[in-house]
């Protein structure tokens, strides 16, 4: 049963908000009964946080089966950097980096994603064996992904996404982030259902650190329950959230002098906000480190249940939601 936004969900009277029910993975993904852990494997030189780490194919494929043995439920695969200010690189590039690492990680079971802007590394991630397209562009940055996504009828994360990473800081200018980022990813979302693809296998990520001010990304994690349903009173997306060593972790706790902590220092802050966003009704949290966010998203649950008794589910989006006029919702 779908419930709609301002509706109590839970018979909690008495015990606090009860919490929203969490859309199920679409198909093809695992599903659990608790927000699920996506590990990272940035397979660049200069990512955000683990640049360099596991660059070499064969230190990213043991990095991807160690996440795995971790608990990571779906191990997320990029080949380009999207750090603040970072420059594009050739797609033939990309595709050298993560196609092996897509391909050994199939092989073994694990359920892979591609982080990528373009369609024909999807496409060629797909066939490697990827189950899932991490688009953070939300299918702005390359006009054939949404098509390619229809195509092969794969879950698509739609992250909102205002322009590359060499001068999306200048694009954090909001007036009202959360009104504007839901209305910007429904935009995006008509556009790629326009194209064919399934509402059922659409997540939505808020793009935290995308052109997000430390201030926006905060006002987005407080307000998952509005993106996942896009501001509207209709059914309810999953909605992945990537704060892992994001810079605004790293100003929240800022040396008194001001200096920045550095990127590996913000792991126990990343598994307080994992917590917080899947006690908040998040689908997913994407993160370096495994363990602590694998424990984290347990003790969420535990904290919805109690908030919840009985917890629910929800359904995916149904694809009958195809034509649904979600701009008037
Ligand atoms: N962030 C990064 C890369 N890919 N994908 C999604 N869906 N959401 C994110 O927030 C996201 C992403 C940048 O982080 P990294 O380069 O440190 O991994």
């Amino acid at each position: 049963m779908r419930s709609h936004a301002g509706a109590p969900t839970g018979g909690a009277e008495g015990r606090g908000h009860p919490a929203q029910p969490r859309p199920s993975s679409p198909a093809g993904l695992p599903d659990q009964d608790r927000c699920l852990v996506m590990g990272v494997v940035n397979v660049t030189p200069d990512s955000f946080s683990d640049g360099g780490a596991w660059f070499g194919t064969d230190a990213a494929i043991s990095r991807g089966l160690e996440l795995a043995a971790q608990g990571a439920d779906i191990v997320d695969v990029g080949g380009e950097s999207t750090r603040p200010g970072a420059q594009r690189i050739a797609a033939d590039e990309e595709l050298r980096r993560v196609g092996p690492v897509i391909a050994g990680l199939a092989q073994a079971g694990i359920p892979v994603s591609v982080d990528t802007m373009r369609a024909e590394v999807a496409e060629f991630a797909l066939q490697a064996g990827a189950r899932l397209v991490n688009d953070v562009s939300g299918g702005l940055a390359d006009p054939h992904m949404p098509r390619l996504v229809a195509a092969a009828g794969v879950p698509y994360v739609v992250m909102h996404w205002r322009g590359q990473s060499h001068d999306m800081d200048r694009r954090a200018v909001y007036a009202d982030v959360v009104t504007e980022v839901c209305r910007e990813l429904r935009q995006r979302v008509d556009a790629v259902i326009a194209e064919g693809v399934d509402p059922a296998l659409i997540v939505l990520d808020p793009g935290l650190g995308f052109a997000k001010l430390p201030e926006h990304n905060w006002s987005l994690l407080t307000a998952l329950d509005r993106v996942s349903r896009l501001d509207g009173a209709g059914p309810a997306f999953p909605v992945l959230v990537g704060a892992s060593r994001k810079r605004f972790l790293g100003r929240l706790l800022a040396a008194p002098d001001g200096t920045v902590r550095p990127f590996s220092g913000s792991d126990d802050a990343t598994v307080a906000v994992t917590a917080l966003a899947a006690a908040g009704g998040a689908w997913c949290a994407r993160v370096h480190q495994v363990p602590a966010n694998a424990d984290a998203v347990r003790v969420a649950e535990a904290w919805r249940r109690a908030a919840s008794p009985g917890g629910q589910r929800e359904a995916p989006v149904p694809s009958s939601a195809i034509g649904t006029p979600r701009t008037t919702r």
